[in-house]
């Protein structure tokens, strides 16, 4: 069974630690792991260049998180992290100092800078990183969206710089340096004109059995994935069902900046907004880059009337526990994600 995830960091990396939980127990390939096959999507939006090297926050966050080296309460980073290399860096009043780079987390981004200044494209080297965690033993391949650099920058007001005055700032420091309390007036996806999809992203979403679009954030981790060139057209021509998970509860995120992301493009920070933000693919109202990507949605219990008014519109919407409180019920989430679109 092929099964193919659009995924941002946490929040889809932990969905992901979920589902591969339920393959292991529905496919087992006798040997503890499962003969499905697993095809995560990666957002690259978040990646920047910091002293030097490379940081991919969402292909991190996921790589370790599915390497079970993930800090498990922040959901990023490193677990039994230390940050001797970014004090001393701070000392030279170097970088980003709101930012902190692991020790450790910093060897994943010298070994990534490394393979890149070699010639190797980001897709390659994320394959090597990726080895040494042994995804490709749980069945999980992790693709960069693009293998070119797509930034996603803000762009807040600058009222020092005038009346109407805008600076742009990376997303990274939109988030971490200001905890999205700068309002953001637009997400702008620097480098997406020169980006094509990674080689097998078109193809794992052609030839997937399903494809899963997890609790991720919708705007700065699905919506980046969404605009690189052929995805959208490549999920609406799928015949793999195309099932989706809320990120918002009870009218909120569970975690995350969500919600000023939302507020930015107009769309309500509801578990039913957000369906129709992705739009159903048999919509025939909607076309071109505003086609429809999904033909079902999962919402939380909480949300059980979200559920019936999209129903009623010709929907298929559940209601179920959505909570990631560990990967059990993170596993049974993704089952009834599967139900949703009959596997
Ligand atoms: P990020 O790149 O680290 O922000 O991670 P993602 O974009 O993959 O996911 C962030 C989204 O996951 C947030 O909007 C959260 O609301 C959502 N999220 C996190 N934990 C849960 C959970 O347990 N259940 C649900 N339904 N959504 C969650
Ligand atoms: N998030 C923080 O809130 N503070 C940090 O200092 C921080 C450092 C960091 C370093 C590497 C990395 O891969 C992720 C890091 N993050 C940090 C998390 C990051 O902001 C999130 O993973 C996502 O990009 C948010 O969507
Ligand atoms: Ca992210």
């Amino acid at each position: 069974m092929r099964i193919t995830v659009l995924s941002g960091g946490v929040g889809g990396a932990r969905f992901t630690r979920g589902l591969l939980a339920l393959l292991r127990d529905r496919l087992p390939d006798g040997r503890g792991g499962t003969t499905a096959e697993v095809t995560v999507i990666a957002n690259t939006g978040d990646d920047m260049w910091l002293h030097g090297v490379r940081v991919c926050p969402d292909l991190d966050t996921l790589m370790y998180t599915l390497g079970g080296a993930v800090h498990e309460e922040q959901g990023w980073g490193r677990r039994d992290e230390t940050s001797r290399v970014s004090a001393d860096l701070a000392a030279y009043d170097v970088g980003w100092d709101w930012f902190t780079l692991g020790d450790l987390d910093l060897a994943t981004h010298l070994a990534r800078t490394q393979w890149l200044r070699e010639g190797r494209t980001l897709s390659e080297a994320t394959a090597l990183l990726c080895r040494r965690w042994g995804l490709a033993e749980q069945g999980v391949r992790l693709l960069p969206m693009a293998d070119e650099p797509v930034e996603t920058h803000v762009v807040v007001a600058d009222p020092d710089a005038g009346p109407g005055a805008e600076r742009t700032i990376h997303f990274e420091e939109w988030w971490v340096r200001h905890r999205a309390a700068l309002p953001a007036l637009r997400f702008v996806q620097v480098g997406l004109g020169s980006a094509q999809a990674a080689p097998g992203v078109l193809d794992a979403i052609a030839s997937a059995d399903v494809v899963v679009v997890p609790p991720s954030n919708p705007v700065v981790s699905v919506s980046t994935i969404l605009a690189v060139p052929g995805v959208r057209a490549a999920l609406a021509s799928t015949a793999a069902p195309v099932v989706g998970v809320s990120p918002i509860v009870g009218g909120a995120p569970v975690r995350g900046m969500a919600a000023q992301c939302l507020a930015t493009i107009g769309v309500d920070a509801t578990a039913e907004a957000v369906a129709r933000f992705y739009g159903r693919r048999d919509d025939a109202s909607r076309a071109g880059e505003d086609v429809g990507v999904l033909d079902a949605w999962l919402v939380d219990t909480v949300d059980a009337e979200a559920a019936e008014k999209l129903a009623a519109d010709g929907w298929r919407s559940a209601a179920a526990a959505t909570l990631m409180t560990d990967v059990p019920a993170t596993a049974r989430i993704a089952a009834e994600a599967l139900a949703l679109v009959g596997r």
